[in-house]
């Protein structure tokens, strides 16, 4: 299966929002599949498609050691939320670079599964942190926005000397 090709910030696909997914088909399958390969193989614990520079409600997360747990929402909405947390975060589409950043700490998720049917799911800790992430991805924002204008300035200097050292 195809491992997909991360689109790297500040890429402008990466500020996209994303549509609703209107069924869940093959296609969407095969999407979800191949994001699922992608994140596994990053390695990451979760991925948005709009990473993957396709701009529709999917998203895919796994926060176990093993990449045993995997939890696939397609349109998800957050239908309520309780207590904050500051956890330090990362992305795979800003390589390199993990700041604080302040998040509900559990939260009611309602969401569409790979067969099409709506389930809610309760999470917190991590993996609560880790939706609240792949979900603003849906939304075209990226979790350094969150930072102070200086640190992003900061993040954008060190992924440019990263790129030219790339080349
Ligand atoms: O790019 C992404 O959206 C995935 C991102 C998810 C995330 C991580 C931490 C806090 C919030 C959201 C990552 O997976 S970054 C890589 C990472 O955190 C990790 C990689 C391997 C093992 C454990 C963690
Ligand atoms: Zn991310």
């Amino acid at each position: 299966m195809p491992i997909l090709n991360i689109l790297r910030y500040p890429d402008e696909r990466l500020h996209k929002v994303a549509t609703q997914v209107s069924e869940v088909t093959d296609e969407i399958r095969t999407l979800v599949h191949n994001m699922t390969e992608t994140m596994y193989a990053a390695p990451g614990i979760g991925l948005a498609a709009t990473q993957v520079n396709v701009h529709q409600c999917v998203i895919v997360v796994d926060v176990s050691d093993s990449q045993n747990e995997l939890q696939v929402l397609i349109n998800p909405e957050i239908i309520s939320s309780s207590g904050v947390s500051d956890n330090e975060e990362g992305c795979l589409s800003v390589p390199g670079v993990f700041a604080k950043v302040c998040r509900a700490h559990s939260i009611s998720v309602k969401a569409v599964d790979i067969n099409g049917q709506t389930y809610v799911l309760e999470a917190s800790g991590l993996l609560a942190v880790c939706i609240q992430h792949e979900m603003d991805h849906l939304l075209g924002k990226v979790f350094v926005e969150y930072l102070s204008p200086l640190k992003q300035k900061r993040i954008l200097t060190k992924l440019k000397k990263q790129q030219r050292n790339a080349m």
